[in-house]
Formats: structure tokens, sequence, C-alpha cells
């Protein structure tokens, strides 16, 4: 028997990015495991992963090209050649492209977060093709809006340096589920005598093992970052060295902190007044005592309205406290633009069309869009759509109306996917991907500062492709003759970064590939001497391209579209805040179809809070019906305190065959966006939950029928 070990990394959606090391005995990879050597894994992966060969190999796995036969979003499908398939799409294309290209749509987010893998054939594909632009704000662009506006980048604190502060507020993040190699970091900080502080509308596995939890309503953390800002200003605990040196307008934002004293904060965040001055003073005082304090902002807070002022308020306060001044101080949202990722080279925007205007295309608002026919404000209706690296019908907001669009027999779909999943189903044409043990990668991360390579460990099984290789059949198809469409893989991934920048002046991608990974070179401190990313190069309290952009230069609050206090007459029919974050065994809708990390899950549930089950009758273990305007689905209730009165929290993302009732939270978030970057508000939700009679079981799961309601 040969065995080999091959360097891998984990393809998913997770700042974590860990370093695996795959056993491959004979062609076959038997084990993964993390790699004992990289310093942000540490020799462990997650429950999920640690699967990702039952995954690989599971029994549904795609493997060969398939056409549907049934119905859209039926499920039934038969097995076609690659030769059959490719000529259908290209034909498709071709005639669609003649008249317009762009009412062709590429669709896709990170179920592989690899750069190859990602958008560099693909994007060359698209460009070339001159279709339609996909704005990707499904995850990330309202705090990274923020943050910019505020920092001028997203780089932060090294999370190698959190065991080191004293002080971490771990705020709108669960890592224990979603960034588990942090939470190592954290517990450690807390050995070492460190105060954690969840800040979280939710008692999540996270909040109940900090010290301190404050259970705000969702939606309100900019208000409460201006209280904490109104009593550092107001106790003087500021390092006013640091604020004249490296920000900017601190004068104006102590007027407007002035305007939010602890008394209105607590209002507005239905938490006590004492909470937001200790908050404040634990943070300040233990800053003025020249120790590390430390933020961890994470994404739960930015899926409201208020998302990206939310983050912009938070990134203001390590500033006013002169927390960069240490390694282990200052906040970290994301690691991405440490990365000098080389977008020109992977993607080829000059492939577009000569003079053509592409118009964008937001990925939130998938429901409404495949609904719109054409206009001169709209341009082409969408006529086809390319999905890749993501799983729409599950997640994106507004489920009836996404499968409403999905279920056009006028429009053409096809999707690339490992699996059969909910939005494979409504496609013309299935064509299965290699998993990241079958193809090469390169990647970046938003949660550490390491460059990661991946080595393809088995063959393709079946006659699986990587997404590169059936983009390039495609465009070969196409007739498309740039020398870049028959770039290798690794050509590709010789590319992905530009070794001209400092911070990767030792990239080589024969080199990563053997050592699996390797640090970019950046200082511990990032700002502890200034220089942020900004045009005045200060931390901008005050921003004047946030005024450009006709949004208050100021921090502020911005209350949700959806919630008691800003929404009262639509707060009488449905008067519960939902949330629906990650589940911990599932990987966004990734993982659901794992049997074993089902089972752990169970089903889908809604935590509800005792005195709101009590007002509906609703016990433990039965089964309820979360509705408001837009849709409703079914989950078993669990009668809990961990979710604070007036929430409920459906943890997610369900494939929704595999729900009793075919449908998943979804159905009842809405579309709207972000009040900058244009992000989801899945976060952003008003309901009503009422216990459900007797729920339909369909044996397979499939709702056939779109406009039936959930229960008999
Ligand atoms: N196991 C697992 N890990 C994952 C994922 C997964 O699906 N499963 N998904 C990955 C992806 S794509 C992402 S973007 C990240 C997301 O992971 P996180 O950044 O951790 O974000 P969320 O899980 O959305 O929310 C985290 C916490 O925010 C809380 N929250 C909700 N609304 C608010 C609010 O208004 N204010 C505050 N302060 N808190 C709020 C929720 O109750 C939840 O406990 O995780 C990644 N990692
Ligand atoms: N209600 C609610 N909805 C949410 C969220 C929430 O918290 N609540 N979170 C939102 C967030 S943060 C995000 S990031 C999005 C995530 O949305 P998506 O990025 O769509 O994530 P997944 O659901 O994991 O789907 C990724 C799909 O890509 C496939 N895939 C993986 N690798 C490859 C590959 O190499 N090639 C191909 N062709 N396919 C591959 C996987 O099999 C999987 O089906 O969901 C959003 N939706
Ligand atoms: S999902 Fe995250 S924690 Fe799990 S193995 Fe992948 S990178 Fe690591
Ligand atoms: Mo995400």
């Amino acid at each position: 028997m040969t065995t080999s070990i091959v360097r891998a990394v984990c393809p998913h959606d997770c700042p974590d990015t860990c370093a695996m090391l795959v056993t491959v005995e004979d062609g076959v990879a038997t084990s993964v495991r993390g790699d004992p050597e990289h310093p942000t894994t540490a020799g462990v992966l997650c429950t999920k992963v640690s699967r990702y060969t039952e995954r690989t190999y599971h029994a549904d796995r795609l493997l060969y090209p398939r056409k549907r036969v049934g119905p859209k979003g039926s499920g039934r499908f038969v097995r076609i050649g690659w030769d059959e398939a490719l000529d259908i799409i290209a034909s498709r294309l071709s005639a669609i492209a003649a008249v317009d290209p762009q009412a062709i749509l590429p669709y896709s987010y990170a179920g592989t977060m690899g750069l190859v893998q990602g958008e560099s054939m693909a994007g060359r594909f698209f460009n070339k093709l001159g279709a339609s632009l996909l704005d990707r704000t499904i995850c990330s662009t309202a705090g990274g809006a923020g943050y910019g506006y505020t920092l001028g980048s997203r780089v932060g604190t090294d999370v190698e340096q959190f065991q080191n502060a004293k002080v971490i507020l771990i705020w709108g993040g669960n890592p224990i589920a979603s960034n588990l190699h942090f939470w190592t970091r954290a517990q450690e900080a807390k050995r070492r005598g460190a105060i954690l502080v969840a800040i979280d509308p939710y008692r999540s596995l996270t909040a109940e093992k900090c010290q301190q939890h404050v259970a705000l309503l969702p939606g309100t953390d900019a208000a409460l970052a201006l209280g904490i800002m109104h009593v550092l200003i107001a106790r003087d605990l500021i390092d006013h060295d640091y604020v004249a040196r490296h920000t900017l307008g601190f004068d104006a934002l102590k007027a407007r902190a002035a305007e939010w004293p602890p008394q209105r904060v607590a209002q507005v965040c239905g938490i006590s007044e004492a909470e937001v001055v200790d908050l404040a003073l634990l943070y300040g005082e233990t800053a003025m005592r020249g120790e590390a304090v430390a933020i961890r902002a994470n994404y739960g807070l930015q899926r409201v309205r208020g998302g990206g002022m939310a983050v912009r308020n938070i990134a203001c306060l390590p500033a006013l406290v002169g927390a960069w001044r240490h390694p282990a101080g200052g906040v970290q949202l994301s690691a991405s633009d440490s990365f000098p990722k080389n977008f020109q080279a992977l993607q080829r925007p000059d492939l577009r069309p000569a003079g053509q205007k592409p118009r964008t295309i937001n990925m939130i608002t998938i429901g409404d869009d495949l609904l719109r026919q054409a206009s001169a404000e709209f341009g082409p209706r969408i006529d086809a759509l390319i999905v890749y690296n993501s799983n729409p019908v599950a997640v994106a907001p507004e489920s009836t109306k996404v499968m409403q669009g999905f279920a056009r027999e006028d429009l053409f779909t096809v999707v690339l996917e490992h699996f059969q999943t909910d939005t494979a189903d409504y496609a013309d044409i299935v064509l299965p991907a290699t998993t990241q043990l079958e193809h090469v990668d390169i990647h970046a991360t938003y949660g550490h500062l390491y460059m990661m390579a991946n080595n393809a460990a088995i063959a393709p099984l079946g006659e699986a492709r990587p997404n590169t290789e059936i983009f390039r059949m495609l465009a070969a198809r196409m007739g498309f003759g740039e020398a870049c469409f028959a770039d290798s893989d690794d050509a590709i991934a010789a590319i992905a970064f530009d070794n001209t920048r400092p911070q990767a002046i030792h990239f080589d991608w024969t080199i990563l590939k053997q050592k699996g990974w390797q640090k970019l070179v950046m200082p511990d401190a990032p700002f502890a001497n200034g220089g942020f990313a900004t045009p005045s190069g200060k931390c901008e309290f005050y921003s004047a391209r946030m005024a450009a952009d006709g949004l208050d230069p100021l921090p502020d609050y911005i209350a949700p579209y959806e919630s008691v206090a800003s929404n009262p007459v639509l707060a009488e029919r449905y008067p519960l805040a939902m949330i629906s974050p990650p589940a911990r065994n599932f990987l966004n809708s990734t993982f659901v179809n794992i049997q074993s990390l089902r089972q752990t899950e169970g089903e889908p549930h809604l935590d509800i809070h005792p005195a709101d089950a009590a007002a509906r009758a609703i016990g433990s273990g039965d089964m309820v019906r979360i509705f408001n305007d837009r849709g409703s689905f079914v989950a078993r209730a669990r009668v809990t305190d961990r979710a604070r009165s007036g929430l409920v929290v459906g943890l997610s993302i369900w494939w929704k065959k595999l729900a009793s009732d075919g449908r998943n939270a979804n159905e009842v978030t809405s579309q709207r966006i972000t009040d900058m970057g244009a992000g989801p508000t899945y976060y952003d939700v008003l309901v009503e939950v009422e216990k459900a009679a007797v729920v339909t079981v369909t044996p397979t799961g499939h709702r056939n029928d779109p406009g039936a309601p959930s229960l008999t």
C-alpha cells in the first residue's frame, strides 16, 4: 500500500481557513486532520470538516452531468455526457448573448473560498461574455463599508495576539460555532486573567462561556457603541495623545456622543443603564492602565438596516483609548485586505466587450430581479443564470420570490455543484464539481494572515471537474481564443498574489505548494503609529467620504426596518424579532445533507423565551409556525431564556427539502439592504409565532407546490 500525506486547506467560508493534512492510501483519501504545525490551526479541525472525507465520498455526490426531465424544483434528472451538456449550455448562452449578453447572470458566493476555484476562470469567462456583474454582498459588505470609512481597509488585530488581551469584547459573533480558532485564543486570554464579554441578543454557546453577557436588542449595537463613547469621553478615559496624532474629528465626535447618555442608550438597546456604564468603564479603565483591550467584531451585528454604521461606531472605539498601541489591542473585523489579491490577473476585467458599461445585480435581491421584466432602468430580463459555489434557493432572503424566480420556465439555469441542493433542483443542467480534495487552489483568509496552498489529494471522482476546468471547456465551446483560457490551475495560483507588494514579497507558488502556508509580512501592531488607509491617513471619526456618499459623516444610530420601537404598526401584527444565525454543525447550507451532522442538529428549532411562549400557549417540543407577510416555515419550539424576551432564534441554514415542510428561515427574511455596502438584513425581521397543529411531512421533503400551505 502506498500512503502519502498531502497539504491542503479547508475551503469553507469560515475565518479560520485551517491547514489540513490529508492521508491518502492507494489513491483514496482516508482522513483529514489539522496541521499541528500551522500556528492558528494548531492541529484542530472543527467537527464538520473532520468529516470532509465523508462529504467527498458521500453516496449522493453528483458525479455526472445531468439534464432535468421533471418540472423545475422536482429534482428529476437524467444522466447525460459532458459533450451534450456543454453543447446545450454553449448554444443557449450564445443565442442569448447574440441579443444581449447582460441577460446572462453568474450567481456565486463562497462555497469554496479558493482564489482559483472561486472567481478566476469563471470571472474571465463572464467578463469575455459580457454578462451582467454580480454584487457579492450576501455576507460582509455592510461592515466592510463601515469599517473602511473609519479605518481605511479591512486590516485589524492579528488573531495570534488575542491571548494577550486583558479585555475582549466578542461583539455580534459566536466563535465557538463560527470562528473556533479565535475562540481558542480568547480562552487562553481568559486563563491568563482576561475578561470576555459577549454582546449578543442571544445566549449563544459563546455567550454562556463569557464572564459577561450584554443581551441587547438586535440592531441596536450602534447605539451601544455611542453610549460607550459617551462614558469614555465624560470620564476622560481617552488617550489624548493618540487621538491628537492619529484621528480626525474628535471635537465633532464629542458633540455627537454627548447626545447619547447611558439612559438613552439603555432604552434603545433594551438593557440597563448600569450595563452601558460598566462596559464602558471595563473597556476604558483597562486601556488607561496600559493593558490591551481588544474587540472581535463579527457578522451578527451587520445583518440589520444600520449594520454598516454599527461596525463603523465600533471601529472608532480602539482609537479613542489608544488600544492600537498594543499588538493585542484594537479590533478585528476581517483580515481580507491584508492580502494583495491580484484580481486583475485572476479575473481579467479587460476582456469585457469594448465600451460596455456592465450592469450589476445585487445577489440579495435575486428574488425580485428574476421576476423583473426588461426595462430601461433594469436592462434586459435575466434569461440565464449560472450558479456555482452557492445555494441561493436556500440562502437568499425572501424565499418565496426566489423560488418563483427559479421556477420560471423561460429561465435557463445551470448549477455547478457537489450535491443535488435545493438550487440544483431548479437547474436545467447540473454539472458535477470537484471538492477541495480533488483540485488545486490557493487561499487568502479573512481571519488570519497566512497565504495557504491546497494540493489535489486524489483524482476527481466520477466525471466531476474543477470549476476552472468547466469554464475552460465552456470557453472553448464558445470559441473564446484568448490564451488565458488555457491557463492551468497552477498557473492561475502562481499569479494570485501580487508579490511586488511588501506584505507578499516572499510569495512563490512552487514554494508555497510544498510548505502549505506562509505568513504575510505585517507589523505586529498595524496602527500603533497611525497609518490608516483613509484619505486623511487617520482614524476618521468624521468621514468626508460618508458625507459625499449621502451618509451622516459622524457615528450615528440607524434603527432597524422592523423592530417594535421603529415600526410599531407592523409590530402589532408581528411582535417578535427573529434572527437565524449559523448552526454549529452546518456551514451555511453546506453539510446539512451529511447525516451524522444533521442528526446532531436534529431538526429545525426555534428558541423562544418562556414569557413569549406562555403568551402563545407554546410548550417545549411543540411544532410552531413562524410567519409574517413574506412567508412562513415550521420548526420545533425550544422554550428557553437563551433568547431574550421579544426575540426568537432559528439556527440555520437548513436545506428546505430536508425540513418537514420543505421550507426554511429565509421564507420570512427580507430583501431590503443595509445603510451602506448594500448588504443583507437577515436579522432585521419581525414575525409572529403560533402553535402548529399537524405538519405535512412529505417523504422526499420536496416542496413541489410553492403555493401550498405548510399546514393541513
Ligand atoms: N459552524 C459554522 N461556522 C460558520 C458559518 C456557519 O454557517 N456555521 N458561517 C460562516 C460565515 S459565512 C459567516 S459570515 C460567519 C458568521 O459568524 P458570526 O460572525 O459569528 O455571525 P453570526 O453567526 O451571523 O452571528 C453571531 C452572533 O450574533 C448574534 N446577533 C444576531 N443579531 C445581532 C445583533 O443585532 N447584534 C449583536 N451584537 N449580535 C447579534 C447572534 O445571536 C449570534 O450568536 O461564520 C462562518 N462560520
Ligand atoms: N437566514 C439566513 N440566511 C443566510 C445567513 C444567515 O445567517 N441566515 N447567512 C448568509 C451568509 S453570511 C452567507 S455567506 C450566505 C452563504 O451562502 P452560500 O455561499 O451560498 O453558502 P452555502 O449555502 O454553503 O452554499 C455553497 C454551495 O457551494 C457548493 N460548493 C462548494 N465548493 C464548491 C466548488 O468547488 N465548486 C462548486 N461548483 N460548488 C461548490 C457547496 O456544495 C454548497 O452547496 O448565506 C447567507 N444566508
Ligand atoms: S470550517 Fe473553519 S474551523 Fe472548520 S476546518 Fe474549516 S476553517 Fe477550520
Ligand atoms: Mo457569511
